[in-house]
């Protein structure tokens, strides 16, 4: 593998969240770069306390630890940086079946999906330590007693194995989820998988640092998006609303055009509506 920061790759063959063992790592201050790779997690998380299903040995559970040297008001964009890396990386991988990339885009602003809407990866950044953190002399959540810049660990969970068909989901999930062996009809190596995501990422790490980097993320990201165009409703802890999703600002929020003004979305779930749905 080419030279990356992300020399550090601690695997476990099973673990609760590589994310937990990460911020827990980021609390002890840890450097950036270290990766946590899991086989199998017994509590893998999505967002919002929501949970993220893989069975053993078939799927890529991976985090990383960022210290991105940004504002907080940039800081999303770590995990755009990840789909990001992640889109390139099946981009990059030479598959039985041919190239998948075309068909893979970014909804925003942490899954990516298949032609037909369908999930094969979710992505989570996480930065709050609070929960170790004493609140007597404790700076900005996140900040390190040795006076790194802030961490952000971002994990993503991609299915590659995991569902090998459809019937292999659990009801829930059937008609969300899908994998790289569905997509290109036959197993993927996850380890060609993982080392193609870190090469890839260690490019979008640099984007993050610059004023230029960050612009170029936020214009991939609208050129990988599939959102972009659709109808969606957005959820936000205090409702909902309605709209077409017009573009994605250069600081890579979610531009809603609704009847009447534009709104710009700077975190939270949005569903892809169907014309007439
Ligand atoms: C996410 O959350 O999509 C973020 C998932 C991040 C998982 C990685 S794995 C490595 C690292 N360590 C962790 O503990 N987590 C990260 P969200 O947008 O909230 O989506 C979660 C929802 O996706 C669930 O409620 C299910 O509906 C659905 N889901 C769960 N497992 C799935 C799977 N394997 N494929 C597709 N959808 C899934």
């Amino acid at each position: 593998m080419p030279e990356t920061r992300f020399a550090d790759i601690r695997r476990f063959d099973s673990i609760d969240s590589t994310n937990r063992y990460l911020l827990d790592e980021a609390r002890a201050g840890a450097p950036e770069g270290v990766v946590a790779v899991a086989d199998h997690q017994t509590a893998g998380r999505g967002r919002l306390g929501r949970s993220w299903e893989a069975p053993a040995g078939a799927n890529l559970l991976m985090s990383v630890l960022l210290r991105p040297d940004i504002g907080p008001g940039d800081r999303h964009l770590a995990t755009t940086a990840v789909a990001l890396a992640a889109v390139d990386a099946i981009g990059s991988l030479e598959l039985p079946g041919g190239p998948v990339a075309p068909g893979v885009s970014i909804k925003w602003p942490n899954d990516l999906v298949d032609p037909a809407g369908r999930k094969l990866a979710g992505v989570l950044a996480e930065s709050d330590l609070t929960p170790n953190t004493s609140a007597k002399g404790a700076s900005a959540p996140g900040a390190s007693a040795n006076e790194q810049p802030a961490p952000v660990v971002v994990g993503i969970g991609i299915n590659v194995n995991w569902p090998a068909d459809e019937a292999e989901l659990p009801p829930e999930l059937r008609g969300l989820a899908v994998s790289l062996r569905q997509l290109v009809g036959a197993p993927v190596d996850r380890e060609a998988l993982l080392e193609a995501v870190l090469s890839c990422l260690e490019i979008r790490v640099d984007d993050l640092g610059s004023e230029d980097g960050r612009g170029r993320l936020a214009g991939d990201l609208l050129a990988a998006c599939s959102t972009v165009g659709t109808r969606v409703r957005v959820d936000l802890p205090d409702g909902s609303f309605e709209g077409t999703a017009a573009g994605i600002s250069p600081e890579g929020h979610l531009v809603v055009a609704t009847v009447g003004a534009t709104r710009t979305v700077v975190a939270g779930d949005v569903v892809h509506v169907r014309p007439g749905s």
